[in-house]
């Protein structure tokens, strides 16, 4: 193929938000949550009931329209209330109910920007990327271990509800220590990755869990940089995860399975214009059905490219790797006390053996 015809993919660009949503989060990281009957809650699950927005001196609650009055530094008073003290906290774009209900419809949503720009200027550092690539990756413990920001990355709330409503069950886990995905400047030579489903829908699995049933796995991928084509951003078949089949044979010419691709003796994987490249800014979470065909990208840029990735698998789906000695490490590792009670707790459901 010559040069002119590749990278043909369509680029599906998930804009930057103007603004965000607001959590008011206690101590121990619950969220204040508000019923349709106006009773107030702490919560850990970030539903539509946790969504505060800030307006003229004050805090509104978005499902009811209730306002309370916020004081010099975003202090938030809530009368007759237990907790006297919430931080105001980034929250979504948009309302958790507002993914659930795309994410069901199309099979993949982007939570733009989800993450703070703290989290994600120290997950670059953690990644060694951005403003950060001269640094020396520290290969030497686990991801999770390497800051808090990893954490607290793993224990998001809103893509966590999302997961656990889309598969209908609480009982989520991580199908691996959580990882990082560095695509490197392309050479024009390296091996390239194939088109896939992700765990358990691939055929080294052995087709145990078929493609026809209700869904079992949620591929969260984090933009840890800025995820553009020319970068290396994911490229997917979007809406392929209805389709009861592997990627098409001709996107993969040598489809060894399990093998990374190896464009000296096969030539590229499909860049046509029937698939789709994934733009969103870093901080973002993209969240898909893991039947969706999907590659990583060739980053044409002269700088490397970051996500986290993690298979996130219904309970009853035995991990892909093992996660407990990660989980143990990281228990021991300075990171965990970056965590407040919710998001630690949340990893140990995620990670831990006996969760
Ligand atoms: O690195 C990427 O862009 C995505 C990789 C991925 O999702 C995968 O390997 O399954």
């Amino acid at each position: 193929m010559s040069e002119q015809g590749r990278f043909q993919e369509r680029a599906v660009k998930v804009p930057r938000p103007k603004r965000h949503f607001r959590f008011l989060v206690a101590a121990d990281g619950k969220m204040l949550a508000m019923n349709s009957e106006g009773l107030l809650e702490l919560s850990e699950q970030a539903d539509d009931r946790v969504i505060w927005d800030r307006v003229r001196g004050g805090i509104r609650h978005v499902a009811t329209g209730k306002v309370f009055p916020r004081g010099a530094n975003d202090a938030v008073r809530i009368p007759n209330f237990s907790v006297k003290s919430f931080r105001v906290a980034r929250g979504p774009e948009k309302l958790p109910s507002e993914y659930l209900a795309t994410l069901r419809r199309e099979g993949w949503v982007c939570l733009a920007c989800i993450l703070t720009s703290e989290t994600v200027d120290e997950l670059q550092r953690a990644a060694c990327t951005d403003a950060y690539e001269h640094l020396e990756f520290n290969d030497t413990v686990p991801r999770i271990s390497l800051h808090s920001s990893v954490g607290k990355t793993v224990a998001e709330p809103v893509s966590l509800w999302l997961i656990r409503e889309y598969m209908g069950t609480q009982d989520v886990r991580v199908g691996h220590p959580p990882g990082f995905a560095v695509l490197s400047p392309d050479d024009g030579k390296r091996r390239v990755q194939r088109w896939h489903s992700d765990f358990p829908y691939n055929a080294a699995n052995g087709g145990e869990y078929k493609r026809t049933a209700p869904p079992v796995a949620v591929q969260r991928n984090v933009c840890i940089s800025d995820f553009t084509k020319f970068r290396g951003a994911t490229a997917f078949k979007l809406g392929s995860h209805a389709v009861d089949a592997d990627p098409p044979s001709d996107w993969n010419p040598a489809n060894n399975e399990g093998e990374p691709y190896d464009r000296e003796v096969h030539g590229l994987p499909y860049t046509g214009p029937d698939a789709d490249v994934l733009e969103a800014p870093a901080g973002s979470i993209i969240l898909y059905d893991a039947r969706t065909w999907h590659r990583a990208g060739f980053n044409r840029s002269n700088h490397k490219r970051a996500a986290m990735l993690q298979a996130m698998l219904a309970g009853r789906v035995k991990r892909k790797r093992e996660t407990s000695f990660a989980y143990e490490k990281f228990l021991a590792s300075p990171a965990c006390g970056g965590l407040n009670a919710r998001e630690q707790g949340e990893v140990r459901r995620l990670m831990a053996a006996n969760a």
